[in-house]
């Protein structure tokens, strides 16, 4: 790799010199089918697990033909074929998959363990500590290896971390733990082989420090000016191929003669696997010469959904009955609880203390423990471990206490929901309801409008029902949608709002807006709270007809709706609760300039929230909503 970086013919490498027993010696000691998730040093992993060298090149290069498609350069790709999980840059994500996959392996009884590496500097990141305390709390199957290898990046393990060494952690977490050798392959392969029975027969974490060092910089182009001379000379003697051949020798197992054919072998395997024709090769360094199609790019991007449910509530005749919007919400649920065995539901307070709202009260009863979680307060790991979960093919729900909370699971959202079926072709099955907006007086944490930090993530749905009917129609089918579904819940139409909801078990479609209300003047597209306001504002003054559009899914967005909208009165206020800067209504503006513009009477207009952080004070949360301000707006429009 150091001769292909140097010839051009890769971008970037991220070297496992002088640590390779750790990589290689763990995963011999696991099961093939057992998943790892791996880091930048773990070339070992992926070797070990037998993937083909020549595919490999390609990755490296950028290819097509590679892993992911030429979408992903160094290690962050992974394969369900080998059960490796790949890497995102952030490194400590990767701990909770790991409790992902353990709760699943546990829950079906299997004896199996997975293992997630991190370095000594990922110990620092809140991810390591959430991780552990889940795994520990609920008794998970995990080996976390830790690789000390002095550095992480320029940054010194004096200045990454106080206690004497790492494994003292584990005694804060209730988690067992060994230091070990990391240079001796014989060390890291029995002692990883010992914990994997201990996991599996005790259903419990267990931590492994492996010391070792990078004889390599960081990253090839980075160097080592700051790691003394001697340091290098002093690990230089306790090279793990070097000390294993050597030890192999003496015990007679090894011969020149065998030495020398092994590594004739393997010079000519690799030569041969990177003169394979690789199809048409791309370099990530020299930009594209593969022909990409900008349409498999977009399809990638979300898991085909494989339908399952015949029935739309619209076509339900009978058998309805009204249900307040936090019972419909409750409903579909409960009625997912029962149509997919393999759906858990995890969350702060959700099992016997049924949720800040109350709407998993009764769950545990009727699904147990093992399906109905109370996680630790730890919102990162959670959605980890949901997306570990998706990986052995569970479903799962995850209730955000309140929309606000989702900051501190942002990064698992973002960069490893959304993005992994791109990357690698690894659904996240995954729901995070999130009880959202304002209205009851609950201050800057307990009421914001978040939607618009994942309608502009490509890989996430977006869900934002405004009735009940469609709240349990489009529960279902985000449940049922093997994509990462953001489903909003307006708290403050909870119990305010109520309406007819069929009995069964329907879909309402993801991506289908709806009609409130038809008229000829002016167009309200909204959602959310903001339907009920227009109808009421529509209620209010009958003078005027007001075309009311519900757009329900604000990710995919449904533009034949919107158009209909421009082209039906020309006049197009668009209302949200959210702000308005960077609000989807200025996206929706964008759009119907770029595409309806010779239909439009009027210039797009907006009416949202103040852009100020949401206010306690019920006066100054009144005025700082948009509803305040929508007679003004409408006024202004029909003016125009
Ligand atoms: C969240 C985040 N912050 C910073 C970085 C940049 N970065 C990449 S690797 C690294 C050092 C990691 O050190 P360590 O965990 O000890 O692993 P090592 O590289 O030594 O194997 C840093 C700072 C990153 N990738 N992600």
């Amino acid at each position: 790799m150091l001769v292909l970086l140097r010839q051009g013919k890769i971008s970037k490498w991220f070297s496992g010199i002088g640590q390779e027993a750790i990589s290689v010696g763990a995963t011999l000691a696991l099961h093939e089918d057992e998943w790892i998730m791996p880091l930048h040093r773990n070339l070992g992993v992926f070797t070990s697990r037998k993937m083909p060298l020549h595919k490999l090149f390609m990755q490296w290069q950028g290819s097509k033909n590679g892993y992911s498609k030429g979408r992903e350069r160094s290690f962050h790709f992974g394969s369900k074929e080998h059960f490796i999980c790949g890497m995102i840059s952030h490194l400590g994500p990767q701990l909770a998959i790991a409790d992902g996959v353990a709760l699943a392996y546990k829950l079906k009884k299997q004896d199996k363990v997975s293992l997630a590496f991190t370095g000594e500097g990922g110990t620092s990141e809140g991810d390591f500590h959430e991780a552990l305390n889940v795994a520990a709390v609920w008794d998970l199957p995990v080996i976390f290896i830790i690789e000390n290898n002095g550095y992480g990046l320029s940054t010194p393990t004096s200045e990454q971390y106080r206690c004497e060494n790492l494994i003292d952690k584990a005694k804060g977490y209730g988690m067992e733990s060994v230091q070990i050798d990391g240079n001796n392959i014989l060390e890291v392969y029995d002692t990883i082989k010992g914990v994997r029975e201990y996991c599996i027969n005790n259903q419990k974490p267990y931590l492994i420090e492996c010391i070792t060092f990078r004889m390599r910089g960081h990253e090839e182009a980075s160097g080592t000016k700051y790691v003394p001379k001697e340091m290098f000379e002093e690990w230089n003697k306790k090279d793990p191929i070097k000390n294993y051949e050597h030890y192999l020798t003496e015990e007679k197992v090894l011969s020149e003669i065998t030495i020398a054919d092994i590594r004739n072998e393997f010079k000519k395997n690799i030569e041969g696997s990177l003169n394979l024709p690789t199809g048409r090769q791309v370099l990530s360094t020299a930009g594209s010469s593969e022909s990409f199609s900008i349409e498999e790019e977009l399809n990638d991007v979300y898991a085909a959904k494989k339908s399952n449910v015949k029935r739309q509530a619209s076509e339900t005749v009978s058998g309805s009955r009204g249900l307040k919007f936090f019972d419909a919400i409750k409903e579909g649920l409960q009625q997912s609880m029962q149509q997919h065995q393999n759906l858990l539901l995890m969350g702060q307070d959700i099992a016997e203390y049924g949720g800040a709202f109350k709407i998993t009260e009764g769950f545990v009863e009727e699904f147990g423990k093992d399906r109905i979680r109370n996680t630790p307060l730890c919102e990162s790991a959670i959605v980890g471990t949901a997306l570990g979960l998706s990986l052995e093919g569970y479903k799962s729900v995850m209730e955000m206490q309140f929309a606000d909370f989702v900051t501190v699971g942002f990064n698992q959202i973002i960069n490893n929901l959304a993005k992994i079926n791109y990357r690698w072709g690894q659904n996240a099955d995954v729901v995070i309801r999130m009880p959202t907006g304002g209205g009851v007086g609950a201050g800057p944490f307990h009421s914001q409008s978040n939607e618009a930090w994942f309608i502009h993530t490509p890989g996430l749905k977006v869900v934002y029902p405004s009735s009940p009917e469609d709240a349990k129609g489009l529960l279902i089918a985000a449940i049922n949608d093997p994509n990462p579904v953001m489903f909003f819940e307006h708290k403050a139409l909870y119990r305010s709002v109520s309406g007819n909801v069929p009995k069964e078990y329907y879909e309402i479609e993801i991506g289908k807006a709806k009609v409130i209300s038809i008229g000829q003047d002016v167009s309200i597209i909204t959602y959310g709270a903001g339907v009920h306001w227009a109808v009421e504002y529509a209620e209010a003054h009958p003078e005027i007809a007001i075309n009311i559009v519900d757009l329900r899914t604000l990710l995919p967005l449904d533009y034949p709706a919107i158009k209909e909208a421009v082209r039906s009165t020309g006049k197009i206020l668009i209302l949200h609760e959210d702000t308005l800067i960077g609000g989807i209504g200025g996206e929706i503006s964008a759009w119907i300039n770029e595409n309806c513009f010779e239909w439009l009477d009027a210039p797009v207009m907006r009416c949202a929230s103040l852009d100020t952080p949401i206010p306690f004070n019920l006066e100054l949360e009144k005025n700082f909503m948009a509803k305040a301000r929508l007679h003004q707006a409408i006024e202004k429009l029909l003016a125009y």
